[in-house]
Formats: C-alpha cells, structure tokens, sequence
C-alpha cells in the first residue's frame, strides 16, 4: 500500500508549479453544446472515434446520483482498486474478482468498454508479494499477470499491464521496487505473458509526471521505442494526468512522439486542480486528445469531486452534489469543436494451439504467441483419469531458441530438451483437471507436441 506521505509527495510532484496565468481561463470557460453535437461526454466522444471514461469504485455502486452520471456520460469504465494485485490474488494463487466482477458486469452490460488497472504495480500488493523476492516473486508476477488477464479475456479493451515504473526525476530510470530487482526485463517478461493470456487487450504501459517532454516520459520513450524495435508486444502508453493549474505546453507533443513509435495513447486518470484554470486545463487536454489521431481516448479519476483520491482539490467534472461544473462544459465543448477519428487499430493474430499427445497419466498442451525473434509458451497440464501429484513436461526447443523466463514451473535448463517440473502450489492436479505454467523465449517457439509424465 502506498502510503499518505508518499501520496503527498508524489502530489507535488505532479502539481508543481501550480502559478498560472488566468487571463486566458475566462474566455475557456464553456457554452452549451450545439443541437447537432454530441449532448454527453461518451457520445461525443464516439463521434470522434473515441471512448471517454470514468474510474469508479465497486464501493460506490449503491449511490444512485453516481450511477446516473456514470450511465449516462461514460462508455468505459475503469476500476480505481479492484483490479490490483492485492484486490485479485489477496492469497497466492487465490483469486478473488468479485469486486471488479460487479464494475466489469456492469460496464458490459451496458455496452461501456474496460480499461483494466493495473496487472503489476509496486504499490497495492499483496502482503505475500510484499515479502518475495528473485525468481520466486518474477514467478509469481507472471503468473498473476497470466491469470487474471486469462480470467478477464475478451472483456478488457486495454490493460495497465505495468504501472509507475520509472523514477521521478531526471534520471529518467526505473524506479528501484522489489518487482525491478527481480531483473530489469521485468516489464517485457509481463507484456508477453499478457499478451499470450489475451492476445485481444491492447497492453498498455501507464505512468504519471509523464505530460510533457521531461527526463521521465523520455525514459519511458526509450523503452517503448526498444520494445518495438524488439518485437516486444507493447500497443499504447497511459498518461494519467494528474494536472496542478497548468497546462504543460508540450503535452500535445509529446503524446505525437509516442504515437511516432507506433503505439496508440490514452489519457488514463485524468484529475485537475481546482481553480480559475480547471476548465481551461481540461479542454486543454482535450483538444490535445483530439489533435493526435492514435490518442483512443480519456479516462477522468472519479466522477464528483467527492469521489477524487485528491480531496480539497475538487479535481473532477461534477461537484460535490452531483451538479456538472464549468470543467464539464468546457471538455464537451472540447469535444464537440473537433478532431479527427483514430485510424482502425490492428487486432493482434489469434494465438495457435499444438493438440495434446494422448495417453499416459497426464497430457500437456502449448499455446503459443509468436512474434519475429520471440515468443511467449502457455503451457496447460491435464491430469487423466486419476488425480497426480507432481508432474514433468518435456519440450523440444528448435536450434537457436533460447528460454529466457519460466513461471509457475521449474526449468532444466533453457535450450535443446527442456523439462518443466511443476512447483509446490500446482503439483497436484484432480481428475480431469488442469493446470498452466509457461516460458518464454528468443528464437522459434516449439513446434513438436510437448509430452507429460507424472513425477
Ligand atoms: O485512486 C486510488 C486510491 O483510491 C488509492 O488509495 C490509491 C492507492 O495507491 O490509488 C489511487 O489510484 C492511483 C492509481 O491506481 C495509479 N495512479 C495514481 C492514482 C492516484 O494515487
């Protein structure tokens, strides 16, 4: 958990410097929408090929002032802290979704999109993570990552696969966690293990402080521009926006230079202080959204200004009773003047599965996802007719491919013949039933049905 000060802190960070100028506030400041235009924030939006959504918290679902905005204004929806590691695997390989079940049910229901928040993080862990560390904890990262994005495939239209990992800042390096002590491929180790788990879900890296061009939004650059020159699945970068009185004057720069890499953006918490400024602020952003064709949408942090993580701030659109604030007018106005529609985005390939051998008291089944020069192996075991304690699956690699990452199981080594043992909690494995490890490698993935013995 991320504590007061370090919350503060960081506030400072993102709200420095907070003098502005308000001649320009005044004239920002909204007319209500033209007859033709869009009349809501998700309907406008629409118009111009994007999404516009809220962070909502499964606490506030019984409010039905909150509902009602959120029904009526939004067409996607992120959880603000269901879908973090300490909400969905509270125990080790225990999952636990009903909380973000009851906001991803919802959403669908009514035709609203999911951003999913956030699959690795170094805040908001779960005590058993806290205390792990090595292999044990990259082991444990990934199978996280793999299941819960297995668990929420075909419902999530982008994940947070790793959030906040770079330093404040003008280092512009990664920020020392017990996840980056793990070893700095980390981040790519998580990305393909989502991308194998949902090869739909756009796989987003998302990080705040990052609204203009600075040490740390280039260091992040500089990884997204090596994971596509690598073939690392990566498909948008988030910018959560967590805005003090002014708007940075780069801002729309610098989600065009992401773009350039070939990543789609979004804004993804988007929250603004308060003051002569606010409306502007946000229209500000807006318009930026709207001018950088692959910007697919924006996110604000919570509804009322009594729902912000920001407190006194009064950060958001709607005050504290509910009515819509001059912020809300002057973004739909926003909307309303402009922009183009994003270019159609490619849904990456679906991924090819080898049939399982028959016979013996165990089978294995590979799911491969492929990319030139790696490849990410999901690796699903199945008991027969009796239950098994313990079991070995033999692989073939091809000449040259290398296993770079295993998670969930035990590797002999990493090229020819490998054998993957189960570890402590996925050893025993009922009738019938099944259970997953996976790999992943540079080279060529494997091609030849892998065989199960039990033992
Ligand atoms: O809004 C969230 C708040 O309710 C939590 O207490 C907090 C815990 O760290 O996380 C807040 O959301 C954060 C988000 O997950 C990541 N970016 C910063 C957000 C505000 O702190």
């Amino acid at each position: 958990m991320k504590d007061r000060s370090t919350t503060r802190a960081r506030l400072r960070l993102a709200l420095a410097p907070l003098l502005a100028t308000c001649a320009a506030a005044a004239t920002m400041v909204a007319m209500a929408p033209s007859a033709s235009a869009g009349t809501t924030l998700g309907a406008s939006a629409a118009e111009k090929g994007r999404y516009f959504g809220a962070a909502i918290a499964a606490g506030r679902m019984s409010d039905s002032q909150y509902m009602n905005i959120l029904n009526a204004e939004f067409n996607s929806v992120t959880a603000e802290n269901e879908m973090k590691w300490a909400s969905t695997e509270p125990q080790q390989n225990v999952f636990s979704y009903g909380s973000a079940d009851r906001i991803v049910n919802h959403a669908l229901s009514r035709g609203m999109s999911v951003r999913g928040h956030t699959l690795l993080w170094h805040a908001q862990q779960p005590g058993w993570a806290q205390g792990m560390s090595g292999s044990a904890l990259r082991n444990a990262a990934i199978n996280h990552v793999t299941k819960v994005a297995t668990y929420y495939r075909g419902k999530i239209h982008s994940w947070d696969v790793v959030n906040e990992a770079f330093a404040d800042g003008g280092s512009g390096g990664r920020r020392d966690s017990n996840l980056q002590r793990t070893g700095n491929d980390w981040i790519e180790a998580a990305f393909r293990a989502a991308r194998a788990a949902d090869p739909g879900a756009k796989l987003c890296y998302n990080d705040y402080n990052t609204d203009g061009i600075n040490a740390k939004s280039t260091g992040i650059y500089n990884m997204v521009r090596d994971f596509k020159s690598r073939g690392v699945p990566i498909d948008c970068v988030g910018f959560q926006s967590h805005l003090g009185t002014t708007f940075p004057g780069d801002y729309q720069a610098n989600l065009q230079r992401f773009a350039d890499l070939g990543v789609d953006v979004q804004i993804t918490e988007l929250d603004v202080m308060k003051g002569s400024n606010q409306a502007n602020v946000f229209a500000s952003v807006t318009r930026a959204c709207l001018a950088v064709s692959r910007c697919t949408g924006i996110t604000v942090w919570g509804i009322r200004d009594s729902d912000s993580w920001r407190g006194s701030d009064d950060a958001l659109l709607w005050d504290r009773s509910g009515n819509k604030k001059q912020a809300y007018h002057s973004t739909l106005e926003a909307l309303n003047a402009g922009g183009g529609t994003p270019p159609p985005t490619t849904t990456p390939p679906p991924p090819t599965t080898t049939p399982p051998p028959s016979g013996g008291g165990c089978t294995a089944s590979v799911t491969l996802n492929s990319w030139s020069g790696g490849f990410v192996a999901n690796v699903k075991v199945t008991a027969g007719s009796a239950a098994i304690n313990g079991w070995t699956v033999r692989v073939a690699l091809p000449g040259g491919t290398a296993v770079t990452g295993t998670w969930s199981a035990q590797a002999s080594g990493a090229s020819g013949t490998v054998n993957f043992r189960n570890v402590d909690y996925n050893g025993q494995v009922g009738a019938g039933a099944s259970t997953e490890f996976g790999f992943q490698g540079t080279g060529v993935g494997p091609s030849a049905a892998p065989t199960c013995t039990v033992g």
